[in-house]
């Protein structure tokens, strides 16, 4: 299996599974800082220019957090980061749906990219400030979700390093101060040797 990935990114999120799972991975870095991602090299494997790509043993591409995260999780069921039961299952899922699909994809993107959303440069500090308050509004929310919990729905699962990467961005690159069970949760992802190894292996 070989992840592509850039440092400091989502693709943390799928490289911390890998770690946890333990089978032996390759990482093969996407040089982002010379726009690798839309060169026809990287392209012809992810045409949506986005990392984390999982390259399985078959030569078969898969993309998505939710995606790769549900094959890392059912492939390797004695590892546990799927709930058994229906109830934990369903909330991993609402919980992972938010955290990717809103606080990444959505708020994150408005507050770090809003040159997607945009070529106006004047309309830019606007379309980040939002970005900035839809995230922060999600954190909270978040943190008001996992109360006295150790992980997200009780025992460790996919949802925790989703959860952890944005906490991670929060922490390193908004330098804010994170709600005190989301800290507190983030601090028992840094002290998990896979998220040890993970950063490591990133150069972090
Ligand atoms: N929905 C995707 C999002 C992937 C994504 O947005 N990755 C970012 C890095 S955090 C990326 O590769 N961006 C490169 C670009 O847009 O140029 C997932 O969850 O895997």
């Amino acid at each position: 299996m070989k992840l592509m990935y850039a440092p400091g990114t989502c693709a943390i999120g799928i490289h911390i599974l890998l770690e946890e799972i333990g089978e032996p991975y390759e990482l093969v870095k996407v040089d982002f800082a010379n726009r690798a991602q839309y060169q026809p090299e990287f392209t012809g494997t992810n045409p949506k220019s986005k990392v984390p790509v999982l390259i399985r043993d078959d030569g078969s591409v898969l993309t998505e957090y939710q995606a790769i995260s549900t094959w890392l999780g059912l492939t390797n069921p004695d590892k546990k980061l799927i709930p058994a039961d229906a109830e934990r299952h369903a909330r991993m899922l609402e919980a992972m749906d938010y955290v990717v699909g809103f606080m990444h994809g959505q708020a994150w993107t408005r507050a770090m990219r809003p040159m997607v959303y945009t070529d106006n440069e004047a309309e830019h500090p606007g379309i980040k400030a939002r970005g900035l308050e839809m995230f922060n509004r999600a954190m909270s929310l978040m943190n008001a979700s996992l109360g006295s919990k150790d992980w997200v729905v009780g025992d460790f699962s996919l949802a925790d390093p989703a959860l952890f990467f944005v906490s991670w961005w929060a922490d390193t690159r908004l330098k804010s101060e994170l709600p005190a069970n989301v800290a507190a949760h983030y601090a028992r992802m840094r002290a998990r040797p896979s998220v040890q190894a993970a950063l490591a292996r990133e150069g972090f």
